[in-house]
């Protein structure tokens, strides 16, 4: 039996403000929550929409300190960009607020206290790296050194960004303080930890029994972390910036982000109605959906629940709509290398464009897998369906209406089999777009409500009332009441997903209201209604605009390359001594396969010209292994073995490194002998 709710409080993630927020923010997250929103505040029922910013976290110090200013600087700064793009693009939250305001302050730190004093937390005591130069305790992306499985020398304290790997700081080779460049040493510190373990029985129920429904990308990664065993987790950090733990003897430690955060949620809606907040939080006829990325499932589907959970009074989510990834032309959009749309630079490029980002976000969006976005996809969406498919049909059966009836609705005549055939069709629209709204599936959703427009252009193109008019002006009436009908229903029908242009539609309609109960009837219009003058509503692209957008981000790659080649200059000459110690070898390539549970890893079997030694790679990510059986590489045959993820790795396979961080294996030109030696 499916549950009845009363009402449905809807959040998406609490975007960092240490940057703008991106197409990758907008097509992962808040467009669709945006579009889910819409569809309910249409279908009249009692919705919140609950957005912010996330002030918090080490990537905020450290912006900070790279530009020299304070924490606080930097969130002013992008807080109010973020809130901007987000008006902009017609997310509409019903409060957009922040986690660095004092309610907040209040609110995460009495949930915090009643935990403690619930005794919900463990206390622990363990060795942390500590700077004796700046005297502070290192968060894991303070300290960098080198990798231990792909030897670059600039990999952080939590992970490598070369080979992908998670680290923890103990981790690194020769580890270095980035605040003072020094040799941090080990020190104690006391945190709270909230003990996950304990939690585990319930939250496997609560998810892999009660919510199958999930989207699978979501209930698998669920899924994995519960079978791997859940661990306590730190809820705090010793940092300078971020709510104090209101406990005694917690000076000098903030509440961890991701423990702070969420609970921002909470926040921005007492903000928002302080006197009936708890509803929204605490009544079990309420539904709690999180709209997030992929890289926060388990902070939403575990951490969070077992937050409150632990507090006792909160409902629990009820879905967790997660995406995948969005990726630009073909590569992992990035803040730090500038790679990414950023969205206050689109609306300067393309003002008054917002509804043909959006369409294509969510025609392109990545729902069950990565996606992505390229400039040409985009033009060809605009070009060939917004302009071709939808604004045409409109402009067409305004033009006529106006051309033959003084731009009075028509009336309807004597229905052909065809126009029977035609106006069944578009009856189902409504519950066709509502089954899959419901569920999360934003982009067939969106496809369904084209398909109105599809109906239509065909219908003009099949019927030909501009031929008719000499002869049969009843039959032009009939063919172009229909054909208004379909546009009125588009207005409709794309309220939420393209507010901007169905607003527009609806002045040139002349409608004043947007009555989704009214999606897929068939006398929107009254005969006689007078319609205002058509305006085009989406314009063609021309390949000029799309070549500039491309060549910015040639400039982008060509400006990264620089940087980072200056950054990685030719080191110092060594003696060729010093080279000849090196043992490269070819090898060819017999077997290779995925190392279980580590998703960076393959594990190959190799011909070395004496025997098969085994070798295990980073290079996952950058290969499959049918790609990669029968072919030849080169690799350092006298490395001392070491193991990773319990296998013994007998050496080590040269890549070339792209400075994207793509890897390209070193393979010999021509067919070598295995065995034969590189130098
Ligand atoms: N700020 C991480 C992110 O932007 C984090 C989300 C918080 S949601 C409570 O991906
Ligand atoms: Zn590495």
């Amino acid at each position: 039996m499916e549950k009845h709710f009363k009402r449905t409080t809807v959040t998406s993630a609490l975007p960092y403000a240490n940057g703008p927020v991106h197409i990758g923010h907008l097509a992962g997250v808040y467009v669709p929550a945006d579009i889910y929103v819409r569809y309910l505040r249409l279908k009249k029922e009692d919705v919140l929409f609950i957005g912010g910013s996330d002030e918090h976290g080490v990537p905020i110090t450290i912006r900070a300190r790279k530009e020299g200013i304070t924490p606080q600087d930097v969130v002013d700064r992008y807080h109010n960009l973020i809130k901007k793009s987000f008006e902009e693009f017609g997310i509409s939250f019903d409060i957009y607020s922040r986690t660095s305001s004092e309610i907040h302050r209040q609110t995460a730190s009495d949930f915090f206290r009643k935990l403690y004093e619930k005794g919900e937390f463990i206390e622990k005591t363990s060795e942390q790296y500590y700077d004796e130069e700046a005297k502070q305790f290192l968060a894991d992306r303070y300290i960098t050194g080198e990798c231990p499985h792909c030897h670059n020398e600039r990999a952080y304290g939590d992970q490598c960004e070369a080979c992908g790997t998670s680290l923890s700081p103990t981790d690194l080779i020769n580890p270095k303080s980035a605040i003072s460049g020094s040799k941090p040493v080990m020190k104690e510190t006391k945190h709270w930890y909230l003990p996950l373990d304990k939690h585990e029985a319930w939250l496997r129920e609560w998810i892999l029994e009660n919510h199958k429904e999930w989207r699978p990308n979501v209930y698998g990664q669920c899924k994995s972390w519960l079978d791997m065993g859940l661990q306590p987790r730190a809820v705090s950090r010793d940092l300078d910036w971020g709510i104090p733990v209101p406990v005694e003897g917690a000076e000098g430690k903030v509440l961890y982000v991701w423990f702070d955060a969420p609970i921002g949620y909470i926040s921005n809606t007492k903000e928002l109605l302080p006197d009936s907040w708890e509803k929204w939080w605490k009544d079990p006829e309420t539904r709690l959906v999180h709209f997030i990325g992929k890289d926060n499932i388990v902070f939403h589907c575990i951490v969070f629940p077992a937050m409150l959970k632990a507090e006792g009074s909160y409902i629990l989510p009820d879905n967790v709509p997660s995406n995948e990834f969005l990726n630009l032309e073909g590569d992992k959009i990035s803040t730090s290398r500038n790679w990414a749309v950023w969205l206050h630079e689109y609306l300067a490029d393309f003002p008054g464009k917002q509804d043909v980002l959006r369409y294509v976000l969510t025609a392109n969006a990545p729902e069950t897998k990565d996606n992505d976005f390229t400039w040409k996809d985009f033009q060809a969406r605009n070009n060939n369906e917004l302009v071709a498919v939808f604004g045409n049909f409109v402009n067409r059966a305004m033009v006529l209406t106006n051309k033959y009836f003084d731009g009075k609705v028509p009336a309807v005549g004597e229905l052909t089999d065809y126009d029977k055939e035609i106006l069944k069709e578009f009856s189902d629209v409504k519950q066709d777009v509502e089954k899959l709204l419901d569920v999360f599936k934003f982009r067939d959703a969106q496809k369904e409500a084209m398909n109105l427009a599809r109906i239509g252009n065909k219908y003009l193109a099949d019927t030909e009332p501009w031929k008719l008019a000499k002869t049969d002006m009843t039959r032009v009436a009939t063919i172009l009441n229909i054909s208004m009908q379909l546009v009125a229903n588009l207005a409709i029908a794309f309220e939420p997903f393209l507010p901007f242009s169905a607003k527009k539609l609806r002045e040139m309609l002349n409608l004043q209201e947007c009555d989704w109960s009214r999606l897929g009837s068939t006398d929107l219009l009254e005969e006689g209604h007078v319609l205002n003058k058509p305006e085009l509503l989406f314009e063609k692209i021309e390949d000029s605009v799309i070549e500039a957008q491309v060549q910015k981000l040639l400039d982008t790659k060509k400006a990264n390359e620089e940087a980072n080649y200056k950054a990685n200059p030719i080191r110092e000459n060594i003696e060729f001594d010093d080279f000849l110690k090196l043992d490269i070898r070819v090898g060819t390539i017999l077997e290779c396969q995925k190392v279980p549970k580590a998703d960076k890893l393959l594990q190959f079997k190799i011909d070395d010209g004496l025997e098969t030694r085994t070798i295990v790679s980073g290079i996952a990510k950058h290969y499959s292994p049918e790609e990669l059986v029968g072919k030849q590489v080169c690799f350092i045959a006298n490395l001392p073995p070491r193991k990773l993820k319990g296998i013994e790795s007998q050496g080590m396979i040269l890549s070339a490194e792209n400075f994207d961080g793509g890897l390209s294996v070193i393979t010999p030109m021509r067919e070598a002998k295995p065995g034969s030696e590189v130098k």
